[in-house]
Parts: C-alpha cells; structure tokens; sequence
C-alpha cells in the first residue's frame, strides 16, 4: 500500500464525482485533484470515476491533453478504459483494456437503461469484491463490455442483464467497474461495521487489507425490484426547507393558520432512510415552478450535507428549466441541472418542463434539440434524466370522446364511466394540459428521458394503492424503466404493483414519513413473496 494517504481523483466534470469524493474521504483519505497530467503520473493511487455520457468525457479528456495508459492503481468505470465507445458514434476510449463497448438490446424485453441493483457472478480473483458475496451492488448504463478471446484474462465478474456483461474487470493494478461501489451502499450484515460498495474502495484503497470473507446465505440473483422513498420539499411559512407531504398534491393543513404539513428534516430523513435499507432517495423541489434552484441555496446544501454520508442513489427534482432572473442574467437548465450533479445529486427529474417539451415535439414531428431534457440528456447521458409525470385520471363515455390513448377502468367512474384517460398537469398540479400520460411517456423516451417517476394526482397520500391501471398502461408502453408512485398505504400495495405491472421500482413518501410501514418490512414482504430485493 502506499505510504501517504492521498487518493488522486480525475474529476473531468462529467457527472457526479461528489459522492465518489465523499466515500473516499469516508475511509479516511485525502482527495488530491488531477490538475495537470503529471499528476496522473505522480499518482500512486488514481481514481477515475464513470461517466455518463462518454463522447462528452472524453473531448474534455481529450482537450486538456490526458491520454491515460499510466500503470498505476487504476479504478474507474469500464466502459471508459476500453478501446472503443460506440455512443454517440465510434469515439476512442482510453485503450486500456481490450474490447469492444455496445449498448443494450432493449428488444428481449430488458428495459434499457440498466438501472438498480443486480447480482455479480463468476467472481474471479478480483481482490477487490470479496466482502460483496451475494449482495447486490447498484449499476446505472445503457452501455456494456462483453467478454471476448481479448479480454477473457481481465474479467474478475459478470452481470446478466439479457446477456451476460463484463461488470468488473482486473489486471495487475488495474481495476474497473462497471456498477458504482460509492452508490452500492447497506451493511453486509445487520451487526457487521462493513459496507458493501465501500468495502470495494477500501480494498482497492488497502490492497493488503485482509478482512475475512463471510459469504451470506441469500444469493443475489437478478436486477432487484427498487424501493424508493420519496421527500417532497419545500420552504414552510417560516422561510426553512421541510419535508411536506400532501393529499392529492395539497400540503396545506386545512386548519384556521392553513399551514405547510411539516414532516421532518430533509436531510434527517434522508440519511434516516439510508439506514433503514431505501433503494434510492428523492428529492423533489414541489415549489419548483416558482422558486429558482439556483437562488435556492438550501435545496444545494441539502444535497452537499445528504451525498456526505448516504450512499444510494440522489434523485432531485423541480424547477430544472431555463431561468432568467430579476438581474436579467440567463441560467440554462443545463447549468442548473450541473449545478445539482456537482451539489451530489446523481440523476435529476424534469416535470414542468419536460410537458412542454413533449408537446411541442409531438406538434412538430421534430426534436429541437434544445429542450431541458435532450440538452441534459446529451450531456450527462438519459440514464441521469428522470420524467416525473404528475397524471390526473380523467373519465370518459367512449373513447372516441377524446383523442388521447385510453383505457378500460377497473372501478367505474362516478358517472358510470367505463373508460378514462390520464391527463398531464403542470406546476404541481395546478394546470391540466392538452397531453395524456401514455402520449408523453413515450415522446419523453424518444427525447431522452431515462427514467420515468409515475406518480398519480388521484392517489397521491390516499393510501389505498398504487393505480394499477396507470402503471400496467406506461410501463408497458416504455422501454425505460418505471418508477410507480402515489397511493402506497400498506408493505402488500408493493408486491402488488410488482406483481401486476411491468413497474421496476415503487415509490412512497407519506407512510415512510409517518412511521407507518418501515422500510425494511416493506422490503422483507417483497422478499416473502419471493420479489427479488435488495436486503
Ligand atoms: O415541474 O419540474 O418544477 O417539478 C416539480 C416536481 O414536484 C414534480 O416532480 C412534481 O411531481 C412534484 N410536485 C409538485 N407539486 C407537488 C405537490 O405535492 N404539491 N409533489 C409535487 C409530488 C408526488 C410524489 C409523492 C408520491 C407518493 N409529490 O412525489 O411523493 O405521490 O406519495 P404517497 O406515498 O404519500 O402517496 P417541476
């Protein structure tokens, strides 16, 4: 090992390389930051985080003179060190590593991209994976490495998604990953004060650290089914950040002062769900349409003090468009997204904006180009670009009674409709809009989106379930995965929306918030139910 305690970090500005610069610091090491190519050089440990959009790292890579092909203590993201890339065209990769880098077939029926928790298999001589036995650890792409006659002496695991991909890879002193061990968080056990994504930096950090190995029982087979809690944020009458929860998107108390609901601590609950085993955290800016985030200071602390210890995923939403100020100066919603990635934020949710952005596609039969959401998604790759859709269920006679796609409801409506449709709102909730979810779900795959977050006005806080329907229709019309959200009142409404819908995640905020269903029971009914989760 070596003998100083600093870790060389190349942080090319391409994504979220807070959360890796916190986990470092976490094991108790200094961050040296690459300023010149003689420090690659000089480096006796480097760390070179992923990346999701390549081409873009790279022409920055390729700007500032670094060409890599330094025989050190490598450890970054797979795809990145191989010869070549083909997103965004043939671009060439660092050349480290032989191989060849595609994207996944969405058309087996694997939603692309990959995103959650998945199993590593065939570990070999990694040196770095041997606390991870059979727990999951987190990925986020939409391109992989196979293995090939080039390559096979370079694999330490695999991960099958569709096909079987290169999920790690070892040589000598290099080290590569194609899943985030700064985002694989969760105790190996329930006793042990071992982390399962940190212990990999740690022995890359420590090669002769020698912690014994404890295989668990459970075997991590497959992509878990992701439990997400959700904290819905905003400034109370007071002026500070809460975490608010309405009923159908209202969050006043209907008392005579007519309050903001206050249910905690943004960061609190964060790190409080960490804990208690979520999959991911959310965090959505509810006043966003009105507020500016980048005027919003506290919302980028939230993130800066949350990314500090909580090693999930960060989702944050609302407000992310373009902005001009009371100064007349211009913030793109690239900028403003940057601004959350490098607060810690891991992929950004677009509402609002992303509306009007399908709309105006689906007017023109053109993609601009430049709406919030293919500018974000060009940038930082459509794996950090979530669409949060807020529906409203809208019931209808007869189809041909509206021109948007619908569906034959389960329960009735008041009027002994048999059919509905669900309408898009903006500006939470307070205006309806001439588009249905299914119309903007698929515009905002064509445009970039990653993700979708599903959320439902109808159900939202009412605690009687997910809207099966709802959820059944845009997950099936996607290829990107479905985040199911609004209604969660009990740990059965999760394996019933995994059970019936094509959904890939679930979503609740109020029964977490009041302590009425933990985290961790919802997690062990889906375990009893023989949902693959992560524990
Ligand atoms: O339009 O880009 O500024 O984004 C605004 C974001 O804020 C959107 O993601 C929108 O969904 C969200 N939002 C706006 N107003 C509200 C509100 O509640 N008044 N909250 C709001 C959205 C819905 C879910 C909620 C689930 C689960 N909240 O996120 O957490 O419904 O709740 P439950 O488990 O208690 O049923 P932009």
């Amino acid at each position: 090992a070596a003998a100083d305690s600093a870790v060389t970090l190349l942080d090319y500005g391409a994504g979220n390389v807070r959360s890796v610069r916190n986990a470092i610091r976490h094991l108790g090491f200094d961050v040296k930051d690459v300023q010149t190519p003689e420090d690659i050089l000089n480096a006796e440990r480097l760390v070179f985080p992923g990346v999701g959009a390549f081409a873009a790292a790279m022409d920055v890579l390729n700007k500032n003179g670094y060409d890599g092909g330094s025989n050190l203590f490598v450890y970054g993201e797979g795809s990145t060190l191989s010869r070549h890339f083909k997103e965004n065209g043939p671009v060439k990769g660092l050349g480290l590593i032989p191989g060849v880098v595609g994207r996944f077939d969405s058309s087996n029926g694997f939603r692309v991209p990959h995103i959650g928790w998945n199993a590593l298999q065939n570990e070999k001589d990694s040196l770095i994976l041997d606390d991870v036995g059979s727990h999951h650890v987190y990925f986020v792409h939409s391109y992989r490495a196979m293995q090939s006659d080039e390559n096979k002496d370079w694999v330490s695991s695999t991960c099958n998604y569709g096909d079987n991909f290169i999920a790690s890879i070892r040589r000598g002193n290099v080290h590569a990953v194609q899943f985030h061990p700064e985002k694989s968080g969760g105790k190996i056990s329930f006793l042990s004060p071992v982390y399962v994504g940190l212990s990999i930096l740690r022995r890359f950090l420590y090669p002769r650290a020698n912690l014994e190995r404890k295989p668990t029982e459970r075997k991590a087979l497959k992509l878990a089914k992701r439990v997400i809690a959700c904290l819905d944020v905003r400034t109370n009458d007071r002026g500070d950040l809460v975490v608010t929860k309405g009923d159908q998107y209202d969050v006043r108390e209907h008392s005579k002062e007519n309050e903001v609901r206050e249910l905690g601590k943004p960061v609190e609950l964060a790190q409080q769900y960490y804990k208690d085993g979520a999959d991911e955290v959310s965090f959505l800016n509810i006043t966003g349409f009105r507020d500016f985030p980048l005027g919003d200071l506290p919302m980028l602390q939230v993130l800066r003090y949350t990314s500090e210890n909580v090693f999930v995923p960060l989702t944050v939403g609302g407000g992310i468009r373009d902005f001009t100020d009371a100064n007349g100066r211009h913030y793109s919603s690239l900028e403003v997204a940057s601004e959350y990635f490098r607060c810690g934020a891991d992929k950004i949710s677009i509402g609002s904006d992303a509306v009007y952005a399908a709309e105006e596609y689906l007017r023109t039969g053109v993609k601009s180009g430049k709406s919030s959401l293919e500018q974000i998604s060009r940038v930082y790759g459509n794996q950090a670009v979530v669409v949060s859709i807020d529906p409203c269920r809208v019931y209808v006679k007869n189809p041909k009674d509206v021109e948007f796609k619908t569906i034959r409801v389960a329960t009735q409506g008041p009027n002994g409709e048999e059919f509905a449709w669900y309408q898009c709102t903006v500006s939470g909730d307070r205006e309806g809009r001439p588009i249905g979810a299914y119309e903007l779900a698929k515009a905002v795959e064509e445009l970039g989106a990653g993700e979708i977050l599903l959320n439902c006005i109808d159900c939202d806080g009412q605690k009687k379930g997910f809207d099966i329907d709802l959820i059944k229709l845009i997950s099936n019309a996607v290829n990107i995965p479905v985040i199911a959200s609004s209604g969660a009142g009990s740990a059965e409404h999760f394996s019933e929306v995994f059970r019936k819908t094509n959904a890939s995640a679930a979503l609740a905020a109020g029964i977490f918030h009041r302590k009425e269903v933990p985290i961790q029971s919802v997690k062990e009914h889906l375990l009893n139910e023989r949902i693959e989760v992560r524990i």
